[in-house]
């Protein structure tokens, strides 16, 4: 199945989502347009979606805000800029405690919002050509789509504030040592390294999955005797609910059968 967007493609294969960025005139710059596509993508997911890959078209992931646009429709009303990064607040977060995993492929630039929106996705792949850059405070402007929340998570409050006021590139290398890409490929290898963990990752039990991208981040923000009782209820929820007993049995069963095998 293929879904029709403007600025964005979308497409099912074996219970996986592919959501390509595909503005790449524009470096997939994201104007207000493509930040709703991206919204009704994933509030619409297939209900048969496991795990959702999002890469892009061109040699750069993205290029942040659509400057342009931004420039041209710029308002003195502060409310109106409040509403707009809301927005992406709300689409970015759709993304993170969604219901299923998000991989993104990253490439070339992964400048200011395009650092926001791969910050938002569970699993970062890098292709050598991969950087990430925040030029906010050379363009006259701050983050507005979460990155200054999100990546001090990652890399801490210090790197941020360094990498912001510098606006210098960080290579593949070096962003994946920080944490911001967790497998670093050959340029052109990062569809199949994101297509292999989205197959691994789906075939996990969805309501683990759940638990892991909706749980383990907001206990990360929660004081200890919260995250504590949050995790408790995790916990329980999974053995309950999932299917804990089928894939337990079944992994020590497997493990008798490859010890039968070997004596
Ligand atoms: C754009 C944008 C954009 C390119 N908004 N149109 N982001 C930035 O500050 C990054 C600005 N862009 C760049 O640094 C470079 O364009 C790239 C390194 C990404 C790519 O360079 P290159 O040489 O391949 O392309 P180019 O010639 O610079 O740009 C090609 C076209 O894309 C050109 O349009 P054209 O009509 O003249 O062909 C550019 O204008 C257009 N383009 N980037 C609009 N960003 C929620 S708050 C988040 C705040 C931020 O994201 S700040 C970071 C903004």
């Amino acid at each position: 199945m293929t879904t029709e967007f403007q600025f964005i493609a979308g497409e099912y294969r074996s219970g996986l989502a592919f959501l390509k960025l595909d503005r790449k005139d524009k470096r997939n710059a994201i104007n207000d347009l493509m930040i709703e596509e991206l919204g009704q993508f994933f509030d619409n997911l297939a209900p048969e979606t496991r795990a959702v890959v999002v890469h892009a078209e061109g040699e750069h992931f993205c290029a942040g805000l659509d400057l342009v646009e931004r420039m041209q429709n710029r308002s003195t009303d502060p409310l109106s800029g409040i509403k707009r990064s809301r927005t992406w607040h709300r689409v970015f977060d759709q993304i993170e405690h969604g219901n299923v995993p998000v991989i993104s492929v990253l490439k070339g630039g992964v400048i200011g919002g395009g650092l926001e929106l791969a910050s938002s996705t569970h699993i970062r792949i890098c292709e050598a050509s991969t950087y990430f850059q925040l030029p906010e405070g050379q363009r006259g402007i701050f983050v507005g789509g979460g990155a200054s929340v999100r990546v001090p998570r990652i890399i801490g409050a210090g790197r941020v504030t360094e990498m912001m006021l510098t606006g210098r590139r960080l290579d593949a290398e070096e962003g994946c040592a920080m944490g911001l890409g967790h497998y670093l490929v050959p340029d052109g290898q990062g569809m199949a390294k994101a297509e292999e963990l989205a197959a691994s990752v789906a075939s996990n039990s969805a309501v683990s999955n759940f638990a892991i991208i909706n749980g383990v981040s907001r206990i990360a923000d929660m004081g200890t005797s919260e995250g504590f009782f949050a995790e408790s209820v995790l916990a329980s929820m999974t053995a309950q609910a999932g299917d804990f007993k089928s894939r337990t049995s079944e992994f020590f069963d497997q493990r008798r059968r490859t010890r039968d095998e070997r004596n």
